[in-house]
């Protein structure tokens, strides 16, 4: 049979040489764009449901390099490699399911298109616009400044409010001073909303009469996106990667350090991996990044500030340090102080409120760094939903009004007392608590309440 090209079949030694080194060529050109992709791309990550039972189960596990996304009071979930899932199995700990990444995603199958269905969410362009058009229209109190460069280059924007033109221009001022920053964790976008939605409710009501007086007597600051290059990765294709860390090329096809292991009080001490293609990645040396010596060098020179909060999703969780260890914090006047504050805004937001650590130890995160290194009372808010089965980290744009309505009372709080957050603990605690009344916290937690889902 002659071949349809009409040679022969019979294989020349030259030609073969040829059609192998084509083969060869073919080959390595199908093949490029495959080994051209970042590991993130060819992820190797499962989500694991593992049983634990106590603090220490889950913080054994976090040091195993899960990143634990959910926790129940018998188990937790989250994204795992298959070394971390090995490490477990080493150590004879319950891996009760081990599932396709794809189920971490939640039950809101519609939502991928962002910004189509979820169009509410900003990017990090419309981030840029919406910072851009409030501070044109505020300009007598506000200035945008960028605190720093990402990995790729995007400006770290934070918008400055305060009623003083010199501190304006200066960048500094001698009022006392609350933080707030969202969007460490790249696939947290609830986080870049709820900063952004109070900026706007403080600017929009500028005029009402507790709102200026403490426009008048703090000093603001507001950084929606730490993270801009892991925001936008995790959007780009129109389809949520679940991507969490920054954009950092590890150079071993691995992409990303954890920008909430990075920071440099008590770094890489537990709860964080050294493993480059984890998702707590704590990065080669503290505080590595851009993004995070960003969020350094701007807190350091703005020690004004009392309080600080940084936003992630999800869990429902209002947390306070330490995060690297289970010891209290040493200062039983400043614990006081972190409790109170803690509880106060639980009874507003019903969110639950701990130390980070019971949760599980994680080192490197910023709240440990701004309370160790400056000993500012900083929180970790957790937002909703509390579970993943209410959509984990894409609820959809629905909960954007809601999530923000149950936190702006904990926001003007923050904003209230940080001009003396030691007076929680006092006499005259808040203008704010009018009204107060202790809460009775709910004994059973939200999630024991809902059946386990079948898969
Ligand atoms: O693990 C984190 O960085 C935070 N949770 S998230 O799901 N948003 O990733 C919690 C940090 C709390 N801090 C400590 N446990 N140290
Ligand atoms: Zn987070």
């Amino acid at each position: 049979m002659t071949p349809r090209n009409g040679r022969t079949g019979r294989i020349q030694p030259r030609s073969f040489l040829i059609q192998a080194l084509e083969i060869t060529v073919a080959l390595a050109i199908t093949l490029l764009p495959l080994s051209a992709l970042s590991h993130s791309e060819m992820s190797d990550r499962r989500f694991v449901q593992v049983a634990a039972k106590t603090k220490y189960d889950r913080s054994a596990i976090a040091e195993a390099g899960v990143s634990i996304e959910f926790t129940r009071s018998d188990s937790v979930w989250g994204f795992a490699t298959e070394e971390a899932i090995r490490t477990l199995e080493a150590q004879k700990i319950q891996v009760l399911g081990n599932f396709d990444e794809e189920i971490a995603r939640g039950g809101h199958e519609g939502v991928w298109d962002f910004p189509g269905n979820d169009s509410r969410f900003h990017n990090y362009a419309e981030t840029v616009a919406m910072l851009r058009d409030l501070n044109s229209r505020n300009a007598d109190i506000t200035r945008l400044v960028s605190i720093g460069k990402s990995v790729e280059g995007r400006d770290i924007w934070a918008i400055h409010i305060n009623t003083s033109s010199e501190a304006l221009l200066e960048s500094k001022s001698s009022k006392p001073g609350f933080i707030i920053m969202g969007a460490h964790h790249a696939r947290e976008h609830l986080s870049v909303e709820i900063p952004l939605m109070f900026l706007q409710h403080l600017l929009n009501n500028r005029e009402d009469s507790r709102i200026s007086s403490l426009l008048d007597q703090r000093d603001i600051w507001i950084i929606p996106i730490v993270n801009p290059d892991g925001k936008e990765y995790d959007i780009a294709t129109g389809r949520y990667r679940m991507w969490r860390k920054n954009r950092r090329d590890n150079r071993d096809g691995r992409f990303g350090v954890d920008l909430n292991r990075n920071y440099g009080y008590k770094w890489g001490t537990g709860g964080s991996s050294t493993d480059t293609g984890n998702d707590t990645y704590m990065g080669p040396a503290p505080f590595s990044e851009p993004e995070t010596q960003a969020v350094r060098d701007f807190v350091k020179s703005h020690l004004n500030a009392k309080v600080l909060l940084s936003v992630h999703t999800f869990s429902e969780l209002i947390l306070y340090p330490w995060g690297h260890s289970y010891d209290s914090i040493g200062n039983a006047r400043d614990l006081q102080v972190f409790e109170t504050m803690a509880r106060t805004m639980a009874t507003w937001n019903k969110y639950t409120p701990q130390q980070s650590s019971d949760l599980y130890i994680a080192s490197g995160d910023t709240t440990d760094w701004a309370y160790g290194e400056h000993g500012i009372f900083a929180f970790t808010f957790e937002l909703s939903p509390k579970s993943m089965w209410d959509g984990g980290f894409y609820p959809g744009q629905g909960v954007i009004d809601r999530v923000f309505n149950d936190n702006l009372r904990p926001l003007m709080y923050m904003l209230d007392v940080s001009d003396d957050p030691y007076r929680v603990v006092g006499n005259s605690p808040s203008r704010w608590l009018k009204n107060y009344v202790e809460p009775k916290m709910d004994e059973q937690l939200h999630w024991e309440k809902h059946p386990l889902p079948r898969f």
